[in-house]
């Protein structure tokens, strides 16, 4: 049985990596951005997710991402995220070594045994208590001042004032990463370690088509992980993982934990 090779995987690796996309939050109630239901208005992703877009029509953007924080506000955290705190503080208290981490390696010992890289904004890995994670999208409850730069956390939904201001008056943008933005650079950099460190690198609910999150699984499998898929759907990677377990996240994961 496929579930079970994968669970053997995972109980004997000494570092583990997990790849997440908005698949993982579709049990939660999230809509996806591809596929059935991932359309707002008839808006597509692409048409939003752009710095174009928003100095086009801040308004409309707004609008969209207010929509997305009510949703998201009103879910809860579904038992693929919990798997993924278990298999993190499993792995974390094994007494399993961690073999020769490189020199440069500055992470701490419970860092190298388990790294969660999401692109999700939506908090719900932190909500359920994931600990090492990297966010390489960003987070929607971070507002940031296009004028003066300054972050703020705001979680008031719906939003009081579309688009927001700062104290400064400048206008706020969402603190995400949008087309043709670079992702925030250490991040990458973790996440790019930690997929080529992994004995076992987990893609999970992402359509795999946006980069360089993408890239990441390749990555790890360049460089020796074992690349274990879970998806409902097909995706570019799936022809060259070396587990490919089609179902919901949810309902997978939890069949996988050691
Ligand atoms: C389930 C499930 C269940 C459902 N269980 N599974 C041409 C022009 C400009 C840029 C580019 C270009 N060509 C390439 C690029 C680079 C570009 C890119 O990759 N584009 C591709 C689309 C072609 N990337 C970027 O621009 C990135 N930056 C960058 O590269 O900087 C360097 C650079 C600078 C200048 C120019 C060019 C390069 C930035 C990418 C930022 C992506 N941002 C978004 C929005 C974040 C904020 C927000 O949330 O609003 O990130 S877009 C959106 O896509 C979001 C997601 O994180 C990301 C990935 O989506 P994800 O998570 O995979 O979701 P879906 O919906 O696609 O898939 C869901 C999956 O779940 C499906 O497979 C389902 O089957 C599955 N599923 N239910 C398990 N229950
Ligand atoms: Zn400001």
């Amino acid at each position: 049985m496929r579930h079970a090779n994968v669970r053997d995987l995972l109980a004997s690796a000494s570092r583990i990596a997990v790849l997440t996309g908005a698949g993982i939050s579709a049990e939660s109630g999230i809509p996806t951005f591809r596929g059935a239901g991932g359309l707002w208005r008839s808006f597509k992703a692409e048409d939003l997710a752009t710095p174009g877009a928003f100095a086009r029509d801040p308004k409309l953007v707004w609008e969209w991402y207010d929509w997305r924080r009510g949703q998201i506000a009103s879910a809860q955290p579904n038992a693929a995220h919990r798997a993924l705190v278990e298999l993190e503080v499993g792995q974390v208290a094994n007494l399993r070594r961690v073999a020769n981490p490189p020199a440069e390696d500055s992470t701490s010992p419970d860092q190298q045994r388990f790294t969660l890289i999401t692109q999700n904004v939506d908090g719900l890995h932190n909500r359920a208590g994931s600990r090492n994670l990297l966010k390489l999208h960003g987070d929607i409850w971070i507002q940031r001042c296009t004028a003066c730069g300054a972050e703020r956390n705001e979680t008031h939904t719906p939003l009081p004032e579309i688009p927001p201001r700062c104290s400064c008056g400048g206008l706020e943008r969402p603190g995400v990463v949008w087309f043709g933005e670079n992702l925030p650079e250490e991040i990458l950099a973790r996440a790019q370690y930690a997929a080529t460190q992994a004995e076992v690198f987990l893609v999970i609910g992402t359509s795999a088509l946006v980069y360089p999150a993408a890239g990441l699984a390749g990555m790890a499998k360049s460089a020796g992980a074992k690349v274990v898929e879970i998806n409902v759907a097909e995706t570019p990677v799936t022809n060259w993982v070396d587990y490919s377990l089609r179902g919901a996240a949810a309902e997978i994961l939890p069949q996988i934990l050691p």
